[in-house]
């Protein structure tokens, strides 16, 4: 959740300020799944001296912006996505356009939109705290001020003493229902936390 939601803070960064073409940013805003490019890498081979220590283009230069979206970890996709044959959801980490996919759980509940089960999910907010209508797309992504995300994550082992009846809502106000009771044998903890996004609509 941590790195998830440090990530999310840099999404549309672009330290160059080319402008880059396209401009860095969130690329799908979705109540499950959230896509964004930041310029965060590329700095070991851009001929520039970024750390500004007399030598150009060393391997510590890799953490700065190169004016170009194209290294490791500058293309991010969150999301989960269902498997274990219907039993369980995985949430992944997708670096585009370098690591590829990796899972950062293996044991969440399964993503029903139909049903409005969402173990992962985000809410949009403009400059004045106004939630925006999901999926956000076009201009308005570009309104998108801050994100937060709920995530659900169950325990791996069932606990057969025990009956789960809780359900889940987001941070929104008024708040929306994000898993209903599974009446299972799983624990399961909630986080949610709020990311400004200081690189948005710049
Ligand atoms: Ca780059
Ligand atoms: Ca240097
Ligand atoms: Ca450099």
């Amino acid at each position: 959740m941590h790195r998830m939601a440090k990530e999310i803070r840099l999404a549309g960064f672009d330290p160059m300020k080319d402008p880059l073409t396209p401009k860095p940013g969130i690329l799908r805003a979705q109540d499950t799944v959230l896509e964004f490019t930041s310029d965060i890498a590329g700095g070991d081979t851009d001929l520039i001296d970024n750390d500004e220590d007399g030598t150009v283009n060393e391997a510590d230069e890799a953490k700065y912006g190169n004016g170009a979206i194209g290294g490791a970890g500058e293309r991010i996709v969150y999301q989960i996505v269902n498997d274990g044959g219907g039993t369980f959801g995985r949430l992944q980490r997708d670096d585009v356009l370098g690591g590829g996919v990796e899972n950062l759980y293996e044991n969440t509940d399964l993503v029903d939109l139909g049903t409005n089960e969402m173990p992962l999910n985000f809410v949009y907010y403009d400059e004045d705290g106004v939630v925006l209508p999901t999926p956000v797309v076009g201009a308005a992504l570009e309104d998108i001020r801050s994100v937060e995300i709920s995530l659900i994550l169950r325990a791996v082992n069932e606990d057969f003493t025990y009956t789960n009846t809780r359900t889940f809502n987001n941070g929104e106000f008024p708040p929306t229902q994000v898993l209903s009771a599974q009446n299972d044998n799983f624990y399961r903890r909630q986080y949610i936390t709020r990311v400004n996004v200081r690189n948005i609509g710049l």
